[in-house]
């Protein structure tokens, strides 16, 4: 039987509403929701993803302040913007897009940004405090595909869990989250990377495959038990002479075959993607709510 396809649009569509409630709270109080978008550079698929951000803030009523910079930016130019957020209190949250130029250092960046604002949750206090389970701020993709997971039913208390990458902003973090002592964890968790001995052995054995490696067809039909759950974190641009820009986007699963097997599969897009864009808007009304607690 062909798997359930899980709506990564719809699930967003509804924890949106969810985060209206709250910024109507926040404004009878007199706040409003405050995140600064920072993009350095023209890469096309970030500049996507950034005026994505932008539009959601609009439409659920956070305001965003439009920061793109030039390729050619310093560092130190971006960490005296950096700082001048970090003191306006009209900003909660403060979003860097990665990747940067690379005459910049990312971990300077992210290090730079105050934890509190730190809505990414890059910064290693989110990072620490993530690992140990203190409140902080939960890195947005990973949040995505657990809020994804829960949302549609899967139980994550004793499943066995394979997740294939092991980034700081994906695999890592959400090995955490996936086995802290929680209604958002409880699973066995399985790290693979490039330096995996048998890949497809241990993803055979996973009642849920999270594919975050970064590269098309990484998980193929026969590697997948029949009946697993399957979330693709992948966005690949392919080349396609018949899509009208050149490209095709596809993610890290073969996703015909595989969906075949599975019980249920995220789609690229409108899987994680929407779920990511969602998180940074729910970490951003968490944080204007935690400041107007100290006011
Ligand atoms: N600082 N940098 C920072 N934070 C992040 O959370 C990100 N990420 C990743 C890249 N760099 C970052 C994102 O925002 C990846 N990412 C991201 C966000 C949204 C989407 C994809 C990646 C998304 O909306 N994808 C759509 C398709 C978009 C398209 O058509 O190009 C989807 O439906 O999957």
């Amino acid at each position: 039987m062909a798997a359930k396809i899980l709506d990564g649009k719809q699930i967003a569509v509804q924890m949106r509403e969810e985060l209206k409630g709250r910024i109507a709270g926040l404004a009878q109080r007199g706040i409003r929701p405050g995140l600064a978008v920072i993009l350095v550079g023209d890469d096309p698929a970030s500049k996507s993803y950034v005026t994505a951000k932008e539009k959601a803030c609009e439409e659920v009523g956070i305001y965003s302040s439009d920061n793109r910079l030039v390729a050619a930016t310093t560092e130190s130019e971006l960490l005296g913007l950096i700082e001048r957020f970090n003191q306006d209190p009209k900003i909660h949250g403060i979003l860097v897009q990665l990747p940067l130029p690379k005459h910049i250092n990312e971990e300077r960046i992210l290090n730079a940004i105050c934890p509190e604002k730190d809505v990414d949750g890059f910064h290693p206090v989110n990072v620490g405090r993530m690992v140990i389970g203190q409140r902080c701020f939960l890195p947005c993709t990973p949040h995505g595909v657990v809020q994804m997971l829960v949302r549609s039913g899967v139980v994550l208390e004793g499943a066995e869990v394979v997740i294939v990458g092991r980034s700081n902003i994906v695999g890592k973090p959400l090995a955490n989250l996936l086995i802290q002592k929680s209604r958002f964890g409880n699973a066995t968790v399985t790290v693979c990377h490039t330096k995996t001995r048998n890949l497809a052995e241990h993803v055979r054995r996973a009642d849920i495959v999270i594919a975050a490696a970064g590269c098309p067809r990484t998980i193929t039909a026969d590697m997948v038990k029949e009946g697993a759950v399957v979330i693709d974190v992948g966005v690949n641009r392919v080349e396609d002479a018949s899509a009208k820009n050149g490209y095709r986007l596809v993610g890290d699963v073969d996703f015909e075959a595989v969906r075949q097997k599975a019980s249920m599969i995220t789609p690229v897009p409108g899987g994680v993607g929407p779920m990511t864009i969602t998180m940074l808007l729910y970490n951003t009304v968490e944080s204007a709510e935690r400041a107007a607690e100290f006011r």
